[in-house]
């Protein structure tokens, strides 16, 4: 679809995520300050193109409690950046965020069910969180607006949206409604153990259009709604309330030429220079950023990286492996247990192979400015992503952009969603071990021409399946559904 598309024009998107883009801290002296923040939602978001950013508002929890008499003065500096905070309390918050989104959901859908934890009251958070968020997009929302929510915090949303409009007695004309889920959706026999399953389901069936990274993630969602609500499925929809409710795979991408442009900057080609002359002269060096997340396969990877230098003796003293784990949901115990256990496994490993001038594992627990992530990605001769989950996986596609000259190889875990569409990349099951040392080594010794035949392959994806072009298909598709399926004025 052409990025004009008449539909689209003019309409405003109000676009709705949990957490604001846009993170406001308080600075020691008493002011605010408004940073982007990270992670993979931000990173989709923040490529959208001008065609769909310019008339867009964004909707989110901006991260902090503000005393009521400075509201103004924060709503105000987040305006400048197209975002309406959403006031709630931070302890709620708290609750909706690790309890029902981060102790049940986010573990099941990622196929770890024995990793949730149950808990007092995160439902009844959960429920009240998205009831208050329906309650604000409810007032705002106009005749052709189209709000996109995202996300597995929102899931009851839609549902909501429609009923706080009827609360309000509010027709709007023209309305969509869309719902894309960043993260896996799981077999219907997983899904199954979640609490509140119908809820969910039928909530989501608010929406005109529910999206997702991958077919397969798609095709499960159906075949839940077939299973635990059994209604009539086609593939690419289903009837509920006597409509048909879209979905579909809208594979999420990145900005390559963010990543292209930053290469290019002088402070990041010296520090490119710096890193090369310095700590890893003469080093091959393996890059992973990841959260600090089970779903990651962080111990598996070590293991794997241990097993290779036991494996591949000709590798001790030159192969490092780049950690970059940034600090996420430390809150959650599991996360907790995950990082001490992950930092004595890096000790262990250094001890066994490190001398007093190398160490095979650089760990660095902390989020890093973006310049110094491009120059990190640009000098490493392949990037390593062992996820036992991962909805998609944007690191993946952003060492790729950032090896324009080097062509560096991906070895990516087959369960991450972007194996499937990274034709060219090593894929590794990384619960096979030797599996993982084989791809280690293929990536690590492969001759240059099948190096850059790879990495080209990569490279064509990834700047076709870009951010804007997901944030386009996703957009245009919702925008085109007819109005014959809908009634014209939502309520
Ligand atoms: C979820 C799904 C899905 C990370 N550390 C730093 C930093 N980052 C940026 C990376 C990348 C993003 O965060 C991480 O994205 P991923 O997609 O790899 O992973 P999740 O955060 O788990 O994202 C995932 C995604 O949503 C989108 O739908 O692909 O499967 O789990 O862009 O660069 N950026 C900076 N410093 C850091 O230290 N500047």
């Amino acid at each position: 679809a052409g990025v004009e598309n008449s539909k689209r024009a003019d309409r405003r998107l109000l676009i709705v995520a949990n957490r604001h883009p846009v993170t406001v801290k308080r600075t020691t002296d008493g002011q605010y300050s408004y940073n982007i923040s990270s992670g993979g939602l931000v990173t989709g978001l923040s490529g959208l193109p001008p065609s769909l950013k310019d008339n867009s508002v964004y909707y989110g929890w901006p991260g902090i409690d503000v005393p009521p008499q400075e509201v103004e003065e924060v709503e105000a500096g987040m305006a400048d950046k197209g975002g309406v905070p959403l006031w709630i309390d931070g302890r709620l918050m708290d609750m909706h965020y690790n309890g029902y989104s981060n102790s049940i959901v986010w573990p099941l859908f990622h196929y770890h069910a024995n990793e949730m934890t149950f808990e007092e009251g995160p439902w009844e958070a959960y429920v009240k969180v998205n009831r208050l968020f329906a309650k604000k997009v409810a007032e705002d929302v106009r005749d052709n607006d189209i709000v996109w929510i995202h996300d597995y915090h929102l899931m009851l949303m839609p549902k909501m949206l429609r009923e706080e409009m009827r609360n309000l007695n509010k027709k709007v004309r023209n309305l969509k409604v869309g719902f894309f889920l960043h993260i896996p959706w799981p077999s219907s026999m997983e899904f199954m153990k979640l609490p509140y399953r119908e809820e969910v389901l039928e909530s989501l069936l608010n929406a005109d259009l529910c999206g997702f990274h991958t077919y397969d993630y798609a095709r499960h969602f159906l075949s839940a709604c077939h299973k635990i609500l059994g209604l009539t499925t086609s593939p690419n929809g289903v009837m509920f309330d006597g409509r048909n409710v879209h979905v579909g795979a809208f594979p999420i991408g990145i900005n390559p030429e963010k990543e292209v442009s930053a290469m290019k900057k002088e402070n990041v080609i010296s520090r490119v220079k710096e890193l090369k002359e310095g700590s890893f002269k003469d080093k091959t060096v393996v890059i992973s950023v990841d959260r600090l997340d089970y779903i990651k396969g962080l111990p598996h990877k070590f293991h794997a990286f241990d097993m290779f230098l036991e494996n591949n003796p000709d590798f001790v003293g030159h192969a490092v492996l780049l950690q970059i784990v940034v600090p996420s949901r430390q809150d959650v115990k599991e996360y907790q247990i995950l990082r001490s256990h992950i930092s004595e496994l890096a000790g262990r490993i250094n001890a066994k192979y490190g001398t007093v001038t190398y160490q095979p594992i650089v760990y660095r627990h902390t989020s890093v400015p973006h310049d110094e992530l491009v120059a990190m990605y640009a000098l490493a001769d392949a990037c390593f992503v062992t996820s036992t989950r991962d909805g998609m996986n944007l690191v993946s596609y952003e060492y790729i952009a950032c090896q324009y000259e080097n062509h560096g190889q991906l070895v990516i875990s087959e369960f991450a969603g972007a194996a499937q569409s990274m034709k060219g990349s090593i894929v590794i099951n990384p619960w096979d071990t030797n599996d993982m040392i084989a791809a280690l080594r293929k990536a690590l010794t492969m001759s240059e021409a099948k190096k850059e035949e790879n990495w080209k392959k990569m490279w064509d994806y990834v700047n076709t399946y870009t951010s804007a072009n997901w944030g386009i298909s996703f957009v245009d598709e919702l925008t085109s559904i007819g109005t014959g399926e809908m009634p014209d004025v939502l309520t």
